[in-house]
């Protein structure tokens, strides 16, 4: 632990920050052209992501937060008392405070996110509202880094909701399991996993009618433009997404309107009418599916929650 900010523990694993321009010029250089979906996340692509949520096309975080009010006891029965809740991933802490409150006198709460500010932020709220239990945060990139945590509390409960795992290839997602079962030994882990269902309920809510999606695929431009020295025309490209039934996910892709040019980083890129950038695929895994790769990872999947209209998935895995 390096330092103590507002009654919070901070740890910091000092993740590389260094590959924004070095995977943008790469993605941009590759015969298929795409950017890594992180990128998506600076302050302005994270605070149109908060806004996505409350879209009334968006049904993932509204019905996981009602199926984490409606199954709490559940949860907490199969957590025990005085459980360490492990988080990847900050988000804006609605659902980690649901969680914290549904269990038996939780002991601590760990909060990793790659990103610095919003995880202090976040987790010196938490604090605030939630004054026994011991708060961590660790900035560090639980993708690549081998963490070491804290322990305390009786059990470690990783926690990963929204359905980012999604957002990984199936072949990423099954790694970074195993990785997350390594650090739960004799723990278990909660997991939030969109199901596949009506293509047009699936593509209305990453088109949503407001344009927040497009707004926050184009901001990635917008971002290589402040950082990277871009000169991305963002009138020149737009948002599509569409679900590509044979790998039952969503895929996103900025789409260039008209032949053109941009500089980043020094560097030109043409892009030809019609030509794509991949920015984001989001897997929708039946419980089935989900529950294969939690064994490949090297967890037991004990329990199932799905919401009554069959839209959402909570997976409880043992490790
Ligand atoms: C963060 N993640 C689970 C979102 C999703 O649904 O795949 C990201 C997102 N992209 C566009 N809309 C939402």
């Amino acid at each position: 632990v390096t330092d103590v900010i507002d009654r919070v523990s901070f740890m910091d694993f000092e993740p590389a920050a260094a590959s924004f321009r070095d995977d943008v010029l790469a993605g941009l250089s590759h015969p298929i052209r795409r950017i890594p979906c992180k990128y998506l996340y600076d302050a302005t692509g994270a605070a149109l992501f908060e806004r996505i949520c409350e879209l009334p096309e968006y049904y993932p975080t509204r019905t996981e937060l009602g199926m984490l009010r409606r199954y709490g006891e559940e949860i907490a029965t199969l957590a025990g008392p005085e459980a360490q809740v492990v988080e990847f991933g900050t988000g804006d802490g609605r659902k980690s405070r649901l969680l914290l409150n549904a269990l038996d006198r939780p002991a601590s709460y760990v909060s990793i996110d790659i990103s610095r500010d919003q995880l202090i932020r976040e987790a010196a709220a938490l604090a605030l509202d939630m004054p026994q239990v011991e708060i961590t945060a660790v900035c560090g990139d639980y993708t690549q880094q081998t963490l070491s945590l804290p322990t305390i509390g009786r059990r470690r409960i990783g926690f990963f909701p929204g359905s980012t795992i999604g957002n990984l290839t199936p072949v990423a997602a099954t790694a970074f399991l195993a990785r997350c079962a390594h650090l739960l030994p004799g723990g278990a882990m909660l997991v939030g996993v969109d199901i596949p269902k009506d293509i047009s309920v699936v593509e209305a809510a990453y088109n949503d009618s407001a344009g927040v999606t497009a707004a926050f695929s184009l901001n990635l431009l917008a971002r290589i433009n402040r950082e990277l020295g871009g000169t991305f025309d963002l009138s020149g490209f737009r948002h599509y997404a569409y679900f590509n039934e044979d790998q039952s996910k969503i895929e996103i892709f900025l789409i260039s309107q008209r032949e053109q040019r941009a500089a980043v980083a020094g560097r030109f890129f043409h892009f030809r009418a019609g030509e794509r950038i991949h920015i984001e695929d989001s897997y929708k895994l039946s419980p089935a599916t989900f529950q294969n790769m939690a064994r490949a990872a090297g967890f037991e999947p004990t329990k199932v929650w799905v919401d009554p209209e069959g839209l959402f998935s909570l997976h409880w895995l043992s490790a």
